[in-house]
C-alpha cells in the first residue's frame, strides 16, 4: 500500500546526512528528481482507491515537505562548516588585536632618571630589600638613638643579639654604603629601589615606596659639583627653563645637607594651587657625605670628598603627571595604567 511506503520514508529521511554539496545534490536527485521517489509516488497515487486518496494525499505532501526540510537543513549546515573552513585559511583576515598594556608610571620615570645620570656617567647599582642594621642605619652615622631605628619607623624582620638587626630597607643608602665597602674612588652610581617604612597609608604616603639615590665620590668633589649636577639632572628632566633653589636641612649622613626646591612645574614660580603659591615644589633631599659615612665604608676623608642626593620617584611622578592620590601606583587600575600607552 502506497501509505506504508510513505510511512517507511518518513522513518528513512530523518536519518540523511551529508557532508558536503555533492552528496546533497545526490539526495535530492533521490527523492525530488524527475525519476526521483516523490514523482514514482505521485505516479502510484493514482492507484489508490478514492475513498483513500484524502489521506494518501495528505501523507505525500506530508514527506514532500519532510523531504524538502531535511535538504534546506542539510545544506545550511554544510554552507556554515564551509564558511568556518574558510574564515580559518583567509590569509587576508585582520589579525586577532594582541593587547600589549601600557609602561607603569613609576616605570617611566625611573627610567628617564637613570639615563639622565647615564650620560653623566654613572652606573646604576642594586642591593638587597632585606638588610641589616650596619648598612641602613650604623654605617651613614644615625646615632643609637635616632627615630628611625624605632618600631614605629622601620619594619624589623629578626632581632640580633649583637645589636645588627635584620629588617626592611628604610632608603637605598644601604646600596651606596655596600658599594663604598667593596670599591675604591673614583664611584658614581646612582640606586634606584623599593624602600619601605612603617607608616600609615594616605594620598601622600605608603609604607611602600620606590626611591632614586645617587652618589658621586673622588678627590675634590665639592658642593658646586653637586649644585650643577642637580641643576643639569631637573633641566633634563622637567626642561631647560627649570629653576633651582637649595635650602640648608639636616641628615644624619650629609654635612652639609640641603633640600632642592624646582621652580613650580604648572606656573612656572608665579605661585598656583600646586606650589601652594610659593612658585616653588620640593624634590629631593642631597649634600655632602659626612666624612664618618666614608670612614665606615673604608674610604680616607682626608683623600676623598663625595656627594649624595636621593629622591622619591612617587613623588616626582606625581609632578610629572599631575597624579593626585600616591595609591593609584599600586592600585594598578587599568583605567590609570592606560594613561600611560605609548609613553616611551
Ligand atoms: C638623601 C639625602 C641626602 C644619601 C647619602 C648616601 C650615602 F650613602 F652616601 F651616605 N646615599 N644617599 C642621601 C643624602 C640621601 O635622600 C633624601
Amino acid at each position: 500500500m502506497l501509505q506504508d511506503i510513505i510511512k517507511e520514508k518518513l522513518e528513512e529521511i530523518k536519518k540523511l546526512s551529508a557532508s558536503t554539496k555533492e552528496e546533497l545534490e545526490k539526495i535530492r536527485i533521490e527523492y525530488l528528481g524527475k525519476k526521483g521517489l516523490m514523482n514514482e509516488l505521485f505516479a502510484q497515487f493514482k492507484g489508490v482507491p478514492n475513498e483513500q486518496k484524502k489521506e494518501a494525499g495528505q501523507m505525500l505532501n506530508e514527506l514532500k515537505n519532510g523531504i524538502q526540510t531535511v535538504i534546506d537543513t542539510l545544506k545550511e549546515k554544510i554552507e556554515q562548516k564551509q564558511e568556518e573552513l574558510r574564515e580559518k585559511d583567509d590569509l587576508t583576515k585582520p589579525a586577532d588585536t594582541l593587547s600589549l598594556g601600557s609602561i607603569h608610571p613609576l616605570t617611566i620615570v625611573r627610567k628617564e632618571i637613570i639615563d639622565i645620570f647615564a650620560r653623566l656617567g654613572y652606573t646604576v647599582a642594586e642591593g638587597p630589600e632585606i638588610e641589616d642594621d650596619w648598612h641602613v642605619f650604623s654605617a651613614l652615622n644615625f646615632p643609637p638613638e635616632h627615630p628611625a631605628r624605632d618600631m614605629q619607623d622601620t619594619f624589623f624582620v629578626e632581632n640580633r643579639e649583637d645589636g645588627n638587626n635584620i629588617l626592611l630597607r628604610t632608603h637605598t643608602s644601604s646600596v651606596q654604603v655596600r658599594t663604598m665597602e667593596h670599591t675604591q674612588p673614583p664611584i658614581r652610581i646612582i640606586a634606584p629601589g623599593r624602600v619601605f617604612r612603617n607608616e600609615a597609608i594616605s594620598a601622600r604616603a605608603h609604607c611602600i615606596f620606590h626611591q632614586i639615590e645617587g652618589l658621586y665620590i673622588d678627590k675634590g668633589v665639592s658642593f658646586a659639583d653637586l649644585k650643577q649636577t642637580l641643576l643639569y639632572f631637573v633641566k633634563e628632566l622637567f626642561g631647560n627653563q627649570t629653576k633651582i633653589r637649595l635650602r640648608p636641612s639636616y641628615f644624619p649622613f650629609t654635612e652639609p645637607s640641603a633640600e632642592m626646591d624646582i621652580s613650580c612645574t604648572i606656573c612656572g614660580g608665579k605661585g598656583c594651587n600646586i606650589c601652594k603659591h610659593t612658585g616653588w615644589l620640593e624634590i629631593l633631599g642631597c649634600g655632602m657625605v659626612d666624612p664618618n659615612v666614608l670612614k665606615a665604608s673604608g674610604i680616607d676623608p682626608e683623600i676623598y670628598s663625595g656627594f649624595a642626593f636621593g629622591m622619591g620617584v612617587e613623588r616626582i611622578a606625581m609632578l610629572k603627571y599631575d597624579v593626585k592620590d600616591l595609591r593609584q601606583y599600586f592600585e594598578n587600575d587599568v583605567r590609570f595604567l592606560n594613561q600611560f600607552a605609548g609613553a616611551i
